[in-house]
């Protein structure tokens, strides 16, 4: 078999995550608006009949302002020592930037092979999708390939590239195993989702979701117990809702993402606490799973 690890670095929502299960074929990371939705390394994997690659989605990169912030810098450049290949994804409907720049100065310094990926191209026109891939051509990477994560379109040609980068190795993850997270972890991701998708502003970055219960109840019925951590108090009514209206949106839409994921009926009850500026504090983020 041949097989090989790809990380996924960029800036913060470029499209990283979406482009990841988009060429795993499943929803292994979740998605939204907010910037620096992704808070973790997450493994996606992708198995063929001799190959198998696991891709790793990682934060955005960005200027860290948070003790948070450094942690996720340093997750991704460090994730980028073990990889074979790295797909480097820009944003066709925005300019190359300085925060582009940087990332590419610090590719260069890699040794693994680097495909510029120029993602939603289906929000650019023609013209403005050369003049970025000419631009980004003088970083002088191994390929560049423009392609809509959202559609799916050209994403062949991403697998194309990396096909022959593959070299004989041993298959890391049984052929059906899509993603590397605890049903723990990735339960707490689908419910953050819900709220990313309805949260405005700041609120996004202070929240945190830990999944404190799982279990499958005797009648079959899964189980789901999980904390909203917010960072202030004036931010834990605005989780809620007018009378608790957020949280019950958010509530049916995850119970209705988790009844899919685990296969039977799950009951979601979530609580909402106030932690103080967990973001920057490394104990809590420790604690919070960071
Ligand atoms: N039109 C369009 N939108 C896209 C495409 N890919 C991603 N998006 C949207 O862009 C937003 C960000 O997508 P994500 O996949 O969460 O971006 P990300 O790079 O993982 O973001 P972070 O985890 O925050 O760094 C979402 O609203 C996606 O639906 C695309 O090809 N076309
Ligand atoms: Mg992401």
């Amino acid at each position: 078999m041949r097989s090989g690890f790809v990380s996924v670095v960029g800036r913060p929502n470029v499209g990283k995550s979406t482009l990841v299960n988009a060429l795993v074929g499943e929803k292994v990371a979740i998605t939204s608006s907010r910037p620096q939705t992704t808070r973790n390394t997450i493994r996606g994997i992708l198995t063929t009949d001799e190959t198998q690659i696991v891709f790793v989605d990682t934060p955005g990169l960005h200027r860290p302002r948070t003790a948070l912030g450094n942690r996720l810098n340093r997750l991704v450049y460090g994730s980028l020592e073990e990889t074979d290949a790295v797909l480097f994804v820009l944003d066709a409907t925005q300019r190359i930037g300085p925060g582009d720049r940087l990332i590419a100065e610090r590719l260069r310094e890699t040794e693994a092979t680097v495909v510029v990926v120029l993602n939603k191209t289906d929000r650019a026109a023609k013209g403005k999708i050369l003049e970025q891939l000419q631009e980004a051509a003088e970083w002088d990477f191994a390929a560049y390939v423009p392609v809509s994560a959202l559609t799916t379109d050209g994403i062949e040609l991403i697998l194309d590239e990396l096909g022959p980068l593959l070299e004989e190795g041993p298959q890391f993850f049984p052929a059906d195993v899509h993603m590397d997270q605890p049903e723990r972890v990735y339960a707490g991701e689908l419910i953050r989702e819900k709220f990313l998708h309805r949260l405005r502003e700041e609120l996004p970055h202070s929240l945190a979701i830990v999944v404190e219960e799982l279990e499958t109840r005797d009648n079959g019925m899964v189980y789901v117990g999980a904390t909203a951590y917010v960072e202030r108090k004036s931010q834990k009514g605005i989780v809620i809702g007018k009378g608790g209206s957020l949280l019950r949106e958010v509530g049916a839409e995850a119970r209705a993402d988790l009844e899919r994921f685990f296969g039977s009926s799950v009951y979601l009850d979530i609580r909402v606490k106030v932690e103080d500026d967990w973001q920057r504090h490394d104990q809590l983020l420790d604690r919070l799973g960071f």
